[in-house]
């Protein structure tokens, strides 16, 4: 929770068993604003021990307090939840763009989601009924239970950082959970905002828990702790490989939402007006920052002139600026290491090959880590630039001749995450869509989520799935339950 600011730069808690405390080793980093690259906050460098301390205080909440609590007491609450970030969205929204280099007006739009999300969530709490089983044995009732799984451990980028926590906090908490947090080191801020929120709202003590810290300590602490019962991670593929060897040790279940390189598909017969506008969003949205960016462009040959020059065109004329202001289209990556790993990847593309259309460097005129909007094109397939996640505002073109050229190339990647299909025939349209491997799959349109469709990716892009039924089955354990109706008194050796 921030307290009131000191100077400029605001000093924070670790948000722990309801209190706002410093780390035990009382060390401290600082985070930025991004839009003007000063020092903005002061948080806890937690480590270990806080991470032992937020599991202890979230297990006694779990048994204690919100765990058990009604399905009907948690719906109320996650429900005030949503009226309070609705309430606080401009001010939620304004933190989050300062400590993200987000554009506010997408954090505005964020923030409204998350209230989505709790009352969407709200509704499974008191729902959650699990099932009764006809079976083959009239004198047994069988039924199940979604029970808790118990604690969570959530582990959370920099790129979406409020949005991509209450994917996992809220369908947590409906389903009984309670939650220990990390968010990114880059961004530490709103995780403990929203703390005030919750309690505001009556979440009980010990439900919400924040450690801020860096990868490397609270983030593995938090894998290994065996007082952790699942980790629900969002980032890159290599630490979700590393987060998960960690959670095998004490058989932690898992969630992890990954990287990817999504392919647009534009078939011969797109509306091209459609399919350049949502070739933008795919890859300029966020400058580029987010898992589902449409990476690849895989264009029908016929259309691939036409739909270059228009989509580059329009890559010129994106307004780069300041995240805060309301003109600003797209705004700075989120720090110097990001710039420089995008920088690298145009130059790499370049010598295999690929011709710079638009874009390619650093642009003119502006302070802060700016990326040009950057258009590849003559990029193949086994190129590092359409096989590696960049993360940056890069798409990379390559044409096709026939439909199953195009699912090969699509399908010619480790990652799975979402993939489009342009094309004004239906038939044609979903002919490929079903034979793309991708969780998420867009038709005439890109980006579209919402919190009753399940999210994840096939391949390297990750495991399991969030939103959804899916999602919040995934904070539950299963339990059946067989009940002897008959009363009799069994032989001991009688299977039957
Ligand atoms: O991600 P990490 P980083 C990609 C993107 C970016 C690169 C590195 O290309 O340039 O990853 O970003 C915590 N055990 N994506 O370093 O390492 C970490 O502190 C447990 C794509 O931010 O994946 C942070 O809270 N936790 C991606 C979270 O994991 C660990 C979004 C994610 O960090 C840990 C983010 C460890 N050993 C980055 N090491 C997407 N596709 O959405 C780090 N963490």
């Amino acid at each position: 929770m921030p307290s009131p600011a000191t100077g400029t730069v605001r000093q924070l808690g670790l948000h722990i068993d309801g209190h706002d405390v410093p780390a035990a080793s009382e060390a401290t980093f600082t985070s930025l604003d991004a839009s003007t690259g000063e020092v903005w906050a002061r948080v806890p460098d937690g480590d270990a021990t806080d991470v032992d301390l937020a599991v202890r205080a979230a297990r006694r909440a779990q048994t204690e307090t919100w765990g058990a609590a009604t399905g009907y007491q948690r719906a109320r609450v996650l429900r005030r939840v949503a009226r309070l970030i609705e309430r606080d969205q401009e001010r939620l929204a304004t933190l989050e763009a300062r400590d993200s280099g987000r554009l506010l007006r997408d954090t505005r739009t964020q923030v409204g989601f998350l209230a989505d999300w709790f009352n969407y969530y709200a509704g499974y709490a008191d729902k959650l009924a699990g099932r009764a089983m006809p079976g083959e044995r009239p004198d047994m009732l069988v039924y199940t239970r979604n029970e808790p799984i118990g604690v969570v451990g959530a582990i959370v980028p920099w790129n979406a950082p409020l949005l991509l926590l209450v994917w996992k906090l809220a369908p947590a908490l409906a389903a009984g959970c309670t939650v220990v947090v990390k968010p990114s080191d880059y961004t530490p801020v709103t995780a403990l905002a929203l703390a005030d929120v919750l309690e505001e709202a009556g979440l009980p003590a010990g439900a919400y828990n924040v450690v801020t810290g860096f990868g490397p300590r609270v983030g593995q602490a938090m894998t290994a702790h065996p007082g952790i019962d699942k980790i629900a991670f969002t980032g890159s593929t290599e630490t979700g490989i590393a987060v998960g060897q960690a959670a095998m040790q004490n058989l932690t279940r898992l969630t992890l939402e990954l990287g990817g390189k999504s392919a647009q598909v534009v078939l011969a017969d797109a509306d091209v007006d459609n399919a350049v506008n949502g070739i933008i969003n795919g890859i300029f949205l966020g400058s580029g920052q987010t898992c589902m960016a449409g990476s690849r462009l895989l264009v029908h040959e016929s259309l691939h002139d036409e739909i270059v020059r228009r989509v580059a065109a329009r890559a010129r004329q994106i307004r780069l600026g300041s995240p805060l202001s309301e003109d600003t289209e797209m705004g700075p990556l989120v720090n110097e290491q990001q710039q420089k790993q995008v920088l690298d990847r145009i130059a790499a593309a370049r010598t295999d090959g690929a011709e710079v259309v638009c874009g390619g460097g650093v642009p003119d005129g502006l302070a802060g880590l700016f990326v040009a909007p950057t258009v590849l094109t003559g990029v193949e397939s086994h190129m590092p630039i359409a096989q590696e996640e960049v993360f940056g505002p890069v798409l990379a073109v390559t044409t096709f001749s026939t439909e199953d050229e195009a699912v090969r190339l699509a399908n010619d990647s480790r990652f799975g995450l979402a993939a489009a299909v342009w094309s004004q025939n239906v038939h044609r349209a979903l002919s490929v869509a079903h034979r793309l491997r991708a969780g998420t799959v867009w038709v005439n349109t890109y980006r579209a989520f919402s919190p009753g469709v399940p999210f994840g990716g096939f391949g390297h892009s990750g495991m399991g799935r969030e939103n959804g039924l899916e999602g919040i089955l995934a904070y539950t354990e299963t339990k059946s339950v067989w009940v002897e109706l008959a009363g009799r008194t069994k032989d001991p050796f009688d299977l039957g």
